[in-house]
């Protein structure tokens, strides 16, 4: 049976143009393989109204696996998240404006959720083909981690394999800045998230290999 994979994006934030998390995913909006179909979608950058339209995409599509993905400036490589934290805390305002501190998600859900995709094996199958990846132990506390958060809930519930993926910035995003942030290619950011996509619906459980973290 083919499987739906959505694939989510955010819109541009905190002043930006274009935000490459949705550049990167409506170019794969009805990309298919072997077992798979692809559907993109774009989230609003606002806590709550995020998490809405996620699950109105989801009880539309119904999919089968779902990687959200958003914007990490600053970061150089892909970085599969493992773990959505209960707690907003914004160093910026959302685009409503909101920009909530130290406040809890889900009153009496758990501290944290982990990502149900195969975290590690893609992070080596990236890394197999040349790209730069790794797993990261936090996907922040602003909108993105909010989504991943409301998606590991709702994905539980549901019996979706889901999580979340950062993609650094564009070039065009930093050229001309004096603090010289690192970005990688649209085509790159594009061609990584297939190799997601592939691994996502392919692989049944992870492989087990160092890739954590000592600090
Ligand atoms: N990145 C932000 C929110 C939207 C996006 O693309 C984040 O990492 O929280």
């Amino acid at each position: 049976m083919t499987k739906t994979v959505l694939l989510t994006g955010f819109e541009p934030f905190n002043g930006a143009d274009v935000n490459p998390s949705w550049e990167a995913a409506r170019a794969l909006d009805g990309w298919s393989g072997p077992g798979f179909q692809v559907a993109a979608r774009e989230l609003p950058c606002v806590f709550g109204r995020a998490n809405l339209a996620l699950f109105d995409a989801i009880d539309a599509l119904q999919p089968d696996i779902v990687i959200a993905v958003g914007q990490a400036g600053g970061r150089h490589e892909i970085s599969v998240e493992r773990v959505a934290l209960n707690v907003d805390d914004a160093t910026i305002p959302d685009n409503a404006g909101q920009q909530p501190v130290d406040a809890t998600i889900a009153d009496g859900g758990p501290a944290a959720y982990f990502s149900t995709l195969p975290i590690k094996a893609i992070v080596r199958a990236l890394r197999l083909r040349g790209f730069p990846a790794g797993v990261s132990q936090t996907a922040g506390t602003f909108v993105c981690n909010h989504v991943f958060y409301g998606l590991m809930q709702h994905a539980q519930a549901r019996g979706m394999k889901a999580g979340f993926i950062h993609v650094p910035f564009l070039p065009q995003q930093v050229a001309g800045r004096a603090d010289a942030a690192p970005s990688m290619a649209l085509n790159d950011i594009i061609d990584g998230l297939r190799i997601a996509v592939e691994v996502a619906v392919g692989v049944e459980s992870d492989v087990a290999e160092a890739g954590g973290a000592t600090h």
